[in-house]
């Protein structure tokens, strides 16, 4: 079987502009309440921004990493380390977007500490040219739907409570956290009150192939997807789990790259892909998995990280490519900060629409007096 020849993006094409001055800032900001999944619970966000200035423009990459290992193998400490030790040093102005990738693949894995050194200079390239990031990555200028991701809750009713408010203010689709003994009742609860809200689950891993005849029981109630039920390592079994179910199966931290994206769609293990840009190492290889995954009519949705604003601005403006075909994670700014670093923060239309930033590169602005407050080292690296 021969492989389809390749078609390189524009993005590949466009240069690394003159670099001046780079900074490595580890950020805390306070969540309005704490976040659990099955996996972790977290209380704030706490990653690295990647500030690169030059040309009189600076351009932001934002972290998807955790201080912990729990939702995926990198964290803040690992991302400092490949970033400065081993990607930095394989950067250099002028090359292409296209010329890095090939340098950057000669490290392996590492993924969402690549996403974060290409996210900035994507960002610093689009800025130096004067427009929007999605223009830059050839998407139109239209608004996103909305989508917010519940985390675990104390019983049924406080869940029922949460997606009560999620409806009112005008989410596309809800999204809720389940593990092991907090799942069917859940599910239940949530579909006798809203019987037609788009709904689906998410299980970051909790489950085991041995579970399938429990999860089959989540078939009764319409859910648009279960995602990453079983392990953040696996592809096989959830295709055996797949034909024991009649929703579709969605993967999430098992895809860290074009190759696991289509491994997992070959195998049947997935019907529809989370695509986090920042997972995947970045802006690049997200398209070329947008590509593929509508080549094999695969759903794709944008999946989130609880970032601030600048990697929530990186995830809407990709958003707005041909083949993001679902509602994805992309909430208000006001469900994860009380504050956040830029501005405008992110809000919904009265359609439950977002916006996308019509400024240049994220075309959201750091704020310095929030920025300096909620920083908690600051290293320079350039
Ligand atoms: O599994 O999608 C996940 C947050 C942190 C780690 C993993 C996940 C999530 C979310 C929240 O579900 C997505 C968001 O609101 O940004
Ligand atoms: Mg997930």
């Amino acid at each position: 079987m021969t492989a389809e020849p390749y078609v390189p993006f524009p993005l590949e094409d466009e240069r690394i502009p003159p670099i001046e001055r780079i900074d490595l800032l580890l950020v805390r900001l306070p969540f309005v309440a704490p976040f659990s999944i099955s996996s972790a619970t977290w209380t704030c966000k706490e990653t690295w921004l990647l500030r690169v200035e030059g040309g009189g423009v600076t351009g932001w990459g934002e972290c998807v990493a955790d201080p912990d290992p729990f939702y995926a193998p990198e964290t803040t400490t690992s991302v400092r380390h490949i970033v400065t030790e081993f990607l930095l040093p394989l950067v250099e102005p002028g090359m292409t977007f296209g010329e890095l990738d090939t340098r950057f693949a000669h490290v392996r894995g590492n993924r969402m500490a690549k996403a974060t050194v290409e996210n900035a200079l994507v960002e610093l390239a689009a800025k130096a040219k004067g427009v929007p990031l999605h223009e830059f990555l050839g998407g139109p200028r239209k608004r996103i739907p909305s989508g917010i991701s519940l985390g675990l809750q104390e019983t049924p009713a406080d869940l029922v409570k949460e997606v009560a408010a999620a409806v009112e203010k005008g989410y596309h689709r809800v999204k809720v956290k389940v593990k092991k003994g907090k799942d069917v009742d859940y599910v239940a609860a949530v579909r006798d009150r809203f019987p037609d809200v788009p709904l689906m689950v998410d299980a970051n891993g909790d489950y085991r192939l041995e579970d399938a005849s429990h999860l089959a029981r989540l078939d009764a109630f319409g859910l648009t997807m279960i995602e990453q039920p079983l392990s953040y390592s696996d592809f096989y079994e959830h295709s055996l789990l797949q034909r024991e179910l009649a929703t579709p199966l969605c993967l999430d931290e098992s895809i860290h790259d074009l190759a696991d994206a289509k491994a997992a769609i070959a195998l049947g293990g997935c019907r529809i892909l989370n695509l986090k840009q920042g997972r995947v190492g970045g802006l690049l290889e997200s398209l070329r998995i947008l590509r593929y995954a509508a080549s094999r009519g695969v759903p794709v949705w944008s999946g989130g990280m609880d970032e601030t604003g600048i990697g929530r601005a990186a995830n809407i403006h990709l958003q707005t490519l041909d083949g993001f075909t679902l509602p994805g994670d992309t909430s208000e700014t006001s469900r994860y900060f009380h504050e956040d670093l830029v501005d405008p923060p992110v809000v919904l239309d009265d359609e439950g629409f977002i916006e996308v930033p019509a400024g240049a590169g994220i075309g959201v602005v750091v704020v310095p007096e929030r920025l300096e407050k909620l920083t908690v080292r600051s290293d320079r690296l350039k």
